[in-house]
């Protein structure tokens, strides 16, 4: 039987500012303690996970002054060395300081946009002394609520602007390091910059270093917009830009909910898993989840370990329905497999096409049988087969 205990092989990862999230919301005050980032090191590392990240003002609260900075640094790099737990990934919090109440790096102020360039710079710095290699960019207050304030093409030139200088930095100083944007549609702005997979996408084609900027996605951001995740997510793994994933719940278009992964659309869970298992994905599998404020401590930790139990159960689920050779059989009849074969073969040319007659009348009558090869999957979802 297995007891879906998690490895570090797993590569699970977890945000600081997840578990120590202390439970603010728009009408409720912090219900939970603040989490010392030395215990939530220890506390991930006996769960199994394989990692932590963090904003920089996660770790280091804003204002510390140098010596404060390297105390708080040599304690947290005692308890890595002790656990062994990595930092793959760090980003930088550019949404919670007033002065980033238009955004950090497409502010309409110019003295805004330069600050926020500095605390990034700063803490690629630090990302790199600490081994991470993938840099995450949330835009988080950059967008608008009124399409008067703020001049859209103008914002990109400065979002393209500010990832060039970045991504200029990283080559001169030679870190092994590559961004990460992390598209949503809404919250905290009425409408944020990049808001899906896709708009992400078409934007790093217009930077200076494309091959250093790939994408983010987040489980519950595609969801809020009512976008199909997963597709997002074999998108961008077809760019070649799956670069880092968080993982998490949400049900329907609603406010960010930041559910535990599994909770939520559990179908959508399922066939997520089922592709980045089988797509040859390779990187972290991070859970961006914020633990419910019902929870004291006691249920943050549950909540951690339910996100990478649902993870290894989806896993395990994903391996049996494509072993089972009824599925192989409704593939086939499905003719899933014959969609990857070009549709022109080697050698033909568009002549030998153009000369072929369909007939309409059968290939018209032919049903796809999609319907038993899902239920298939649900069956296997569900744990009747
Ligand atoms: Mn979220």
């Amino acid at each position: 039987m297995n007891d879906y205990q998690p490895v570090r092989e797993d590569k699970f990862t977890f945000g600081l500012w997840t578990v120590g999230w202390r439970g603010v919301n728009t009408f409720g005050e912090p219900v939970r303690p603040v989490l010392d980032a030395v215990d939530a090191v220890r506390r991930l590392s006996d769960l199994g996970a394989y990692g932590i990240t963090f904003h920089d003002d996660d770790l280091i609260p804003p204002g510390s002054g140098a010596s404060a900075r390297d105390q708080i640094l040599k304690r947290f790099r005692g308890a890595l060395e002790d656990t062994g737990l990595a930092v793959p990934m760090v980003t930088t919090n550019l949404f919670a300081h007033p002065v980033f109440r238009d955004g950090g790096f497409t502010s309409n102020s110019r003295d805004v946009r330069r600050y926020a360039i500095r605390k990034v710079i700063r803490n690629i710095d630090l990302a790199a002394e600490m081994g991470a290699q993938t840099y995450v960019c949330w835009n988080g207050q950059d967008g608008a609520e009124s399409e008067a304030g703020k001049d859209d093409r103008a914002q990109l030139d400065r979002l393209r602007e500010a990832m060039n200088i970045l991504c200029a930095y990283v080559r001169e100083q030679g870190y092994d390091m590559r961004f990460a944007l992390e598209p949503k549609p809404n919250e905290p702005r009425g409408d944020v910059l990049l808001p899906t997979v896709g708009h992400a996408l078409a934007f790093i084609n217009e930077l200076d270093h494309p091959e250093m900027v790939g994408v983010n996605p987040e489980v519950g951001h595609e969801q809020m917009a009512g976008l199909n995740f997963a597709h997002g997510v074999a998108q961008a793994l077809w760019h070649g830009k799956l670069y880092h994933i968080d993982l998490n719940g949400q049900r329907g278009v609603k406010f960010d909910q930041d559910l535990r992964f599994g909770a939520g659309d559990l179908r959508e869970a399922f066939f997520l898993v089922d592709l980045l298992e089988n797509a040859g994905y390779t990187g972290s599998r991070q859970f961006d989840f914020k633990p419910p404020r019902t929870e004291d401590m006691e249920g943050v930790w549950a909540s951690a370990a339910g996100c990478m139990r649902n993870y290894l159960i989806l896993r395990e689920k994903s391996k049996a329905f494509r072993a089972d050779p009824e599925v192989q059989a409704a593939l086939e009849a499905s003719r899933v497999g014959e969609l990857s074969v070009p549709t022109l073969a080697q050698g033909e040319s568009l002549s030998d096409l153009m000369s072929e007659e369909l007939d309409l009348a059968s290939a018209g009558e032919r049903g796809y049988h999609f319907e038993r090869l899902d239920q298939l999957a649900l069956d296997h979802l569900m744990g009747v087969r």
